[in-house]
C-alpha cells in the first residue's frame, strides 16, 4: 500500500510535469447513501444462492395424498430403498445450493425420532424404528457439500392439543430439537396453510385457529434467532424471505425487495397482492418462488409423465432467478426413497442448458465508459460492471438518476439476453430501464423494463453487435450497478407432447 506521503508526491511530481497520473487519492468519493430497506448480512448470503431444492416426503408418498389426514400408521412410512445421498447427489449435480426438506407436513408425522411424539419414524417397522430422515439427509447434504434446510408445518392434524396453548408448546420443542441436532441450517420454512378439519388425536374435527395471534410468531422467530442466527426464516411475513404469492413459479415483472411486514403473518389472507413488493416498504424482504417438477408436491406415480419440460424449467428459472427471486424447486422422492430417473435427468438437462447459456459472458474482455461517474473516481467507474465482482459497482454523483453505460465489446457478438444486479446492499434503486444496441450503424431498442434488484435476466430477438448500451430511465436515487453479462441461450430440443402440464 501506498502511503499518504508517497501519493501526495506523486501527484505533486504529476502537477509539476503536468500530467494527471491517476492516484487513488482521486478515488476518495464516498459510496452513495442508502436508500429505503436495505438487507441484512444473512440476506445478502442467501440471494448469492439463486437456485437450490424442495424435497416433499412423509405418509402422503405411500398414501398417494397431497395432505395426510393425521390418522396415518407410522408403519406406512416405507421406503423401499432410501437414498438421501442420492437425493443430495442428483441436487449437488443439478447445480441447487442446498435441500429444505419437509421434516414434518400437515399430517404430523415426524420424519426423525422426535423426542416430544411416538408420532414419528420411530414408531414405523421401516429401519425397525431406527431410522432418521433429518438425520440422514443433513449427512448427505455434508457429504455433497449441499445447504440444509428445514419444513416444520405449523398445521398439525394429528396433534390432540392443536389449537390450544398447548400443542404450541410442542411444536416450539420440536423446533429447538431440529435447530439443535441436525448442524446449521441455511433456511427454515413456515407454511401458512391451515384446512380445519384433522384427526386431532381421535377428536376428527374442524378446528380453525385466528392465525395472527394464535402461533405466536415473533417467538418462534426469536427461537430460531437464537438457536440458528445464520439461518433465513420464510413465510408469507418473512421475517427474511417472503413468498412469491403463487405456486406457478413466477416471480413478478415488477419486483421490489421491500414489503410492509406490519400486521403480515403466515397465511395472512390478503397476502398474494402484496407479494410484489413496494419500492417504499419499510423492511427488506425479497421473495422465493417455490414451485414443484409435477403436478404435485408429493411424488405420485400416475404424474410420472407429466415432469415439467426442460423449455417449462428454464420459463420458470427467468421468472425467478431472472426476476430478482429465490427458486426453491420441489422434486420429491417415490416411494423407494429415491429421486425418480425422469425428475433426475429433467434436473441435469436443466443444470447443462444454463451452463451453455451462462458459460460465457459476451461482454467479457469489452471496454465500457459511462454518461457520468460518481466524483469522477475509478472505484465507482463504468468498468465495475465487467469485473466480475458483485460488490464493486458503477454509480453516479446523488441526484443524478438517469443516464447510460455503454461497452464496446472487442468484437461483434451474438446475444439474445442480458444479466443486471444492482448493489442491492445500497437498497433497491432502479425503476426502468432499456437495452439498446447498434447494428448496421443505427441505435435500436433490444429491450425496457422497470425493476433490477438481486438479478435481472431479460431475453430478446438474437442481435449481432459490439456496441450496447445500458439506459437507466428512473430510479429512486443515483443508479448502483454492480454487473451487466451479455449471453446467447443454447438451443432448447422441441418440447415432448407428453411432458406439458
Ligand atoms: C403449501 C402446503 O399446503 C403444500 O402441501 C406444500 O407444502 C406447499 C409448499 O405449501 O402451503
Amino acid at each position: 500500500m501506498p502511503t499518504r506521503h508517497t501519493l501526495a508526491l506523486v501527484s505533486l511530481l504529476g502537477a509539476w510535469l503536468g500530467v494527471g497520473f491517476r492516484t487513488p487519492a482521486a478515488d476518495s468519493a464516498a459510496p452513495p447513501p442508502p436508500v429505503g430497506a436495505v438487507p441484512s448480512p444473512r440476506q445478502l448470503a442467501w440471494q448469492e444462492l439463486a437456485y437450490y431444492g424442495f424435497v416433499h416426503f412423509t405418509v402422503n408418498t405411500f398414501t398417494d395424498r397431497e395432505w395426510g389426514t393425521g390418522d396415518e400408521s407410522p408403519d406406512l412410512f416405507a421406503p423401499s430403498a432410501f437414498d438421501a445421498r442420492q437425493w443430495a447427489r442428483s441436487a449437488r449435480e443439478a447445480g441447487m445450493a442446498g435441500l429444505i426438506l419437509t421434516a414434518k407436513h400437515h399430517d404430523g408425522f415426524c420424519l426423525w425420532p422426535s423426542r416430544f411424539t411416538d408420532h414419528s419414524v420411530r414408531s414405523s417397522r421401516w429401519q425397525d424404528g431406527r431410522g432418521d430422515v433429518v438425520g440422514a439427509l443433513a449427512f448427505a447434504c455434508r457429504a455433497e457439500g449441499l445447504k440444509l434446510g428445514l419444513y416444520l408445518s405449523p398445521w398439525d392434524r394429528h396433534h390432540p392439543e392443536y389449537g390450544r396453548p398447548a400443542y404450541l408448546e410442542y411444536y416450539r420443542a420440536q423446533l429447538g430439537e431440529l435447530l439443535g441436532s441436525y448442524g446449521p441450517l441455511f433456511e427454515v420454512w413456515f407454511d401458512g396453510a391451515n384446512g380445519g378439519d384433522g384427526y386431532y388425536g381421535g377428536a376428527r374435527e374442524t378446528r380453525r385457529i385466528d392465525a395472527a395471534v394464535y402461533y405466536d410468531w415473533p417467538r418462534t422467530w426469536g427461537l430460531v434467532r437464537e438457536l440458528q442466527p445464520q439461518a433465513v426464516m420464510f413465510s408469507d411475513a418473512g421475517p427474511d424471505v417472503r413468498w412469491v404469492g403463487n405456486e406457478d413459479g413466477l416471480g413478478f415483472e415488477t419486483a421490489w425487495m421491500a414489503i410492509d411486514r406490519s400486521g403480515l403473518y403466515p397465511g395472512f389472507p390478503g397476502y398474494p397482492p402484496l407479494a410484489a413488493g413496494r419500492p417504499d416498504g419499510a423492511d427488506w424482504v425479497p421473495p422465493e418462488v417455490d414451485v414443484s417438477i409435477r403436478p404435485g408436491w408429493f411424488y405420485h406415480a400416475k404424474e410420472d409423465e407429466r415432469v415439467k419440460s426442460l423449455a417449462q424449467l428454464v420459463d420458470i428459472y427467468y421468472a425467478s432467478v431472472g426476476r430478482s427471486a429465490n427458486l426453491l424447486l420441489n422434486v420429491p422422492p417415490d416411494r423407494r426413497g429415491l429421486l425418480h430417473e425422469t425428475d433426475v435427468g429433467r434436473l441435469r438437462e436443466l443444470r447443462s442448458w444454463l451452463d451453455r447459456t451462462f458459460g460465457t459472458d459476451l461482454a467479457r474482455g469489452a471496454r465500457a465508459e459511462a454518461s457520468a461517474v460518481r466524483g469522477k473516481a475509478p472505484r465507482f467507474a463504468a468498468e465495475r460492471v465487467l469485473d466480475g465482482d458483485g460488490s464493486t459497482y458503477w454509480t453516479t454523483d446523488d441526484g443524478v438518476t438517469t443516464g447510460w453505460l455503454e461497452l464496446r465489446l472487442p468484437a461483434p457478438a451474438r446475444f439474445d439476453q442480458v444479466r443486471l444486479r444492482e448493489a442491492v446492499a445500497l437498497g433497491q434503486r432502479v425503476q426502468e430501464w432499456q437495452l439498446e444496441a447498434e447494428t448496421g450503424g443505427a441505435w435500436r431498442t433490444l429491450a425496457r423494463a422497470t425493476t433490477i434488484g438481486v438479478r435481472r435476466l431479460l431475453r430478446f430477438e438474437p442481435v449481432t453487435a459490439s456496441r450496447v448500451r445500458l439506459r437507466i430511465l428512473r430510479a429512486r436515487a443515483c443508479p448502483a450497478i454492480a454487473e451487466l453479462g451479455l449471453f446467447l441461450s443454447a438451443p432448447l430440443p422441441a418440447p415432448a407432447a407428453t411432458t406439458s402440464r
